[in-house]
């Protein structure tokens, strides 16, 4: 893995938290954007060379609207950055994690992505992504 690429946090209406994040960190999101395959409204900021991605259900079975209604709003997910998605993920998957996609996903902003069970790391959910390039 090459370095932590984002930290998500889940929230009920992201454009309340838009604001409340725009006034904590004093700077507006770089992006919006709906990922309609993962049912989530999302919107990132840069904080020097950390990302932060606001998530918000688009629909009930989103699991964002699962996490929001059995732990309520906060950090969802920690997102590492790596090379290259596919070797990750067969190497993880040989090192007896479990992976919760066989083949890599299109995520948000540009990126390949894939998770990990958070029952196997420690109650965290693991995000891998590779930049998709073009
Ligand atoms: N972090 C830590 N634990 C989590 C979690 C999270 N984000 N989400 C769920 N859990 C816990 C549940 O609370 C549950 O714990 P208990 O058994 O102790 O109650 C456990 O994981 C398993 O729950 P489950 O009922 O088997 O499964 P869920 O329906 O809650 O789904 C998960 C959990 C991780 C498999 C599902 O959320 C998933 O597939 N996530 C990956 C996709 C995703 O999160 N998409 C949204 C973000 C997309 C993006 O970043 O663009």
């Amino acid at each position: 893995m090459l370095k932590i690429e984002h930290i998500g946090i889940a929230v009920k209406n992201i454009e309340q938290s838009n604001d409340l994040f725009t006034k904590l960190f004093g700077k507006a999101p770089y992006k919006m954007e709906k990922v309609e395959s993962e049912n989530v409204s999302t919107s990132f900021f840069m904080i020097g060379e950390s990302k932060i991605e606001l998530l918000e259900a688009t629909n009930p079975d989103s699991a964002i609207a699962k996490f929001i209604e059995k732990k309520g709003e906060g950090i969802h997910h920690i997102a590492y950055e790596v090379e290259n998605i596919i070797e990750e993920m067969k190497r993880l998957k040989s090192e007896g994690f479990t992976l919760l996609s066989e083949e890599p996903k299109r995520g948000a902003d540009n990126k390949l992505i894939c998770f990990l069970h958070p029952k196997g790391t420690n109650g965290v959910l693991i995000e891998l992504c590779q930049e998709i390039k073009l």
